[in-house]
């Protein structure tokens, strides 16, 4: 197969979900570092414009988003699945809970606490990067809702994991996990293992030890301009359209895909792929050649451009 490769940097909390996610497959895979503010000139060749953290690139093929990026990892790396058997829909569900639910008042737990760290260009990105301004000041006034929230938000993975079983869904990590590990090693990134409002939820902080051994595979450091050519020197994986689509989008159409809620920047492209999972356009820019760019469906809006 060839290279895995993820661009992402240290602290991102969704990189983690990726990057604990190779560790449970034991998976070797290449990383770039990126920046963790626009601009991001070496990323943007091949995503043509989706700005988030992380995106995987395999060969010309290029997915943003974990929710797709988790996918497209069980489907090159079946084994060990993280997708239980007749349980991926709940699994998948669940997941999609704690990313829309969790990670949000999770890293305001944190960004009220650390807020004064930042400099003027961070604040500046993440508020054209979240449509708010970035405000320590509100931040710090909003923390103890911010902690009721994720409190309440975790109470319901720690009565899951209040029958004794080791993970989210049972005796095995699954995708759930991973999802779950990324606001809580986030907080206890920058506060601490216990910190609140994990102090009070002793069965997630006990869970984050095991997650913790899952590791991160293997990972070899490259760099930027050598992914870059990777993808110059590949072509995209073949994809087909589903004619029965309930869009009614046709193979051929010049379409926009753009976030639906952070980081809302259209990536244009030509509709060469179509499941209910995802949305693969292709694009071609000079420092790649022909690339083609995956999204996932949910959380995504599709125009014709
Ligand atoms: N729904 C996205 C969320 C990704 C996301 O919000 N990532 C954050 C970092 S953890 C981000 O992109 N921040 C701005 C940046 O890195 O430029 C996913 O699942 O990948």
């Amino acid at each position: 197969m060839t290279d895995i490769i993820l661009h992402h940097y240290g602290l991102s909390p969704f990189a983690e979900k990726v990057r604990i996610g190779l560790g449970l497959k034991q998976a070797a895979w290449k990383s770039v570092d990126i920046p963790n503010v626009m601009p991001k000139p070496d990323l943007m060749p091949l995503t043509g414009g989706y700005r988030k953290t992380p995106v995987m690139q395999i060969g010309a093929d290029i997915y943003c988003d974990t929710q797709l990026i988790m996918l497209e990892l069980e489907r090159r790396l079946p084994s060990p699945s993280f997708l239980p058997k007749s349980r991926e829909g709940e699994t998948r569900a669940i997941t999609m809970w704690i990313d829309r639910n969790i990670f949000s008042p999770a890293v305001g737990v944190v960004m009220s606490q650390v807020a004064d760290k930042f400099g003027d260009a961070f604040k500046k990105d993440r508020s054209e990067f979240s449509g708010r301004t970035f405000d320590p000041e509100r931040l710090r006034a909003a923390l103890p809702m911010l902690r009721d929230q994720t409190y309440a938000q975790l109470s319901l993975a720690e009565a899951m994991l209040a029958d004794g079983r080791k993970f989210v869904l049972g005796g095995e990590p699954s995708l759930a996990d991973c999802a779950l590990y990324n606001p809580v090693w986030f907080i206890q990134q920058h506060l601490g293992a216990a910190a609140a409002p994990l102090d009070r939820l002793p069965g997630i902080t006990a869970w984050s030890e095991r997650m913790k051994t899952l590791g991160e595979g293997k990972r070899t450091d490259i760099k930027a301009t050598d992914a870059l050519e990777v993808a110059k020197a590949a072509k995209p994986e073949p994809t087909s359209v589903d004619a029965n689509d309930p869009s009614g989008l046709k193979v051929g159409q010049k379409l926009s895909v753009t976030p639906d809620d952070t980081g809302k920047v259209p990536v244009t492209g030509t509709l060469v792929g179509l499941t209910a999972d995802r949305i693969s356009i292709a694009r071609n820019d000079p420092r790649v050649g022909d690339v083609v760019v995956h999204f996932p469906r949910v959380g995504f809006i599709v125009q014709a451009s």
